[in-house]
């Protein structure tokens, strides 16, 4: 089987050099685009070829369907790799890549759109058996029909948007008497941000930790589980700290979470690597949220805990390899964490744009750093504020929290804030030593 011979990565920023790594190990030349606020970009320098695709507003450069895959064109690169965001879940940007010959390294155009509408994605996995928190069947038809739901499930109910993402277009309702008017925000607001007003209702489940499964799936009907991820210490819907394995998981629980995810991924005739999101309740219970159809930022800690370089099996598997590997030889070593550091002021959240004027990443044993950060680069306002991944990997979880700990000291970045103290706090915090957390841990956490 031969792979591409050129590959042109439709991102910037770590997860654009990430693959660009993966490229070079499988012998595929690259071709980088880049903005005009990117020209002197780590990406750019890293690529065999770059291509300037616009000025610095996304819209017009890293959202820019017609120049991208002119781009491509070009270069004459065979596949593009999108990364996360942009136009990763964009399923025209799928049809336009084929009706131009190039293979896009991740999901069909019918999982992005199933992904993507989360009424129809809960509807499909409640009709095949997979679990789901009590609530609509699929969207509901208005204010009326959404009363009628949250009065069959009792309150608490948690209004989503069906195109939502982000925390936009979601509203809790504890009281009855409050559902006409949140329902009239909730949908304004995700008319607003998504140009689709569909909503559906879910239970509320108040003590929830958002775990995640990492599947991989070939284009003929191979599928295995690379395990779970906790992503629950997140804020204002970003997360900003991962772990795996889940601290209390068991070889049953991992198992049970696993099949489900490749129960709900079968469902969607699902390709490529993707995640299927679960809420885990105080009882252990799982129910199935959401499927992500891209990478994720995260996806390194199951690296680190599988030794698979989950982005060169997608290329493998966009290019048309079946799965090398089957469920049996997906081993699970030791305990791995990230910390997303943000060029971002530690106690307000607000993003620290500028020059970085030194930036010395730390390294030994057990410890990663993905990034596209150097001494002398400066920050762009244009786009997220993630600058760095630290991951560590470590025996067991209390030896990967003091490797982090020790690399997050050790790291220097001077000239811009960053989110390195926040998470030193974090992992000095006995709730989150313990494991003693769910996705409030944050909010509670501001309230002591
Ligand atoms: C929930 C939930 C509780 N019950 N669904 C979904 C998207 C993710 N970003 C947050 N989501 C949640 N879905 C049910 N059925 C709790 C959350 C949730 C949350 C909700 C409101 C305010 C803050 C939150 C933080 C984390 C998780």
């Amino acid at each position: 089987m031969t792979l591409f011979k050129k590959v042109l990565i439709a991102n910037r920023g770590e997860i654009a050099v990430r693959v660009i790594r993966a490229c070079r190990e499988l012998g595929i030349n690259t071709a980088a685009v880049y903005s005009v606020a990117d020209k002197d970009a780590l990406h750019v320098r890293m690529a065999d070829e770059a291509v300037c695709i616009g000025p610095a507003p996304s819209a017009q450069s890293y959202l820019n369907i017609p120049a991208i895959i002119s781009a491509a064109e070009i270069t004459d690169s065979e596949a593009i790799h999108p990364g996360y965001g942009f136009l990763s879940e964009n399923a025209h940007f799928v049809e336009a890549c084929t009706a131009s010959r190039i293979t896009f390294i991740g999901p069909s155009a019918e999982n992005i759109r199933s992904g993507g509408d989360k009424s129809r994605a809960r509807q499909i996995m409640k009709r095949k058996g997979v679990p789901v928190v009590p609530g609509s069947d699929g969207p509901v038809k208005d204010e009326e029909d959404a009363m009628k739901t949250a009065k069959k499930i009792g309150f608490p109910v948690i209004l989503k948007a069906s195109a939502g993402g982000g925390g936009r277009g979601m509203r809790i309702v504890n009281d009855e008497k409050d559902l006409p008017q949140l329902y009239h925000t909730a949908q304004k607001e995700a008319f607003a941000a998504f140009g689709n007003g569909d909503m559906y209702i879910e239970k509320y489940i108040s003590e929830m930790r958002h775990i995640e499964v990492q599947i991989l799936a070939d284009n003929k009907g191979g599928i295995v589980y690379l395990g779970e991820r906790d992503c629950s210490i997140q804020r204002r819907h970003q997360k900003l700290i991962e772990e795996a394995p889940y601290i209390f998981a068991n070889t049953k629980f991992r198992k049970k979470v696993g099949e489900t995810a490749i129960k709900a991924a079968k469902a969607l005739r699902y390709r490529n690597a993707g995640t299927i999101e679960f809420i885990l309740d105080k009882d252990e219970q799982i129910y199935f949220m959401e499927v992500n159809t891209r990478i994720q930022v995260e996806h390194p800690v199951t690296e680190m805990i599988t030794g698979f370089d989950i982005i060169k099996e997608q290329i493998k598997a966009a290019a048309g390899e079946i799965l090398p590997f089957k469920q049996h030889d997906v081993k699970f070593t030791g305990h791995s964490i990230e910390c997303r550091i943000n060029a971002e002021d530690p106690e307000k959240f607000i993003p620290s744009p500028g020059k970085i004027t030194l930036f010395i990443p730390p390294g030994g044993p057990g410890v990663r750093v993905d990034t596209a950060a150097y001494s002398g680069w400066t920050v762009p306002a244009h786009y997220d504020s993630l600058i760095a991944k630290l991951i560590v990997h470590g025996k067991d979880r209390q030896e990967a929290i003091s490797k982090m700990k020790r690399a997050l000291r050790e790291f220097v970045i001077e000239g811009i804030k960053t989110t390195i103290p926040f998470h030193l706090n974090i992992l000095d915090n006995p709730d989150f030593i313990s494991g003693n957390f769910n996705t409030h841990f944050l909010e509670k956490l501001n309230k002591k």
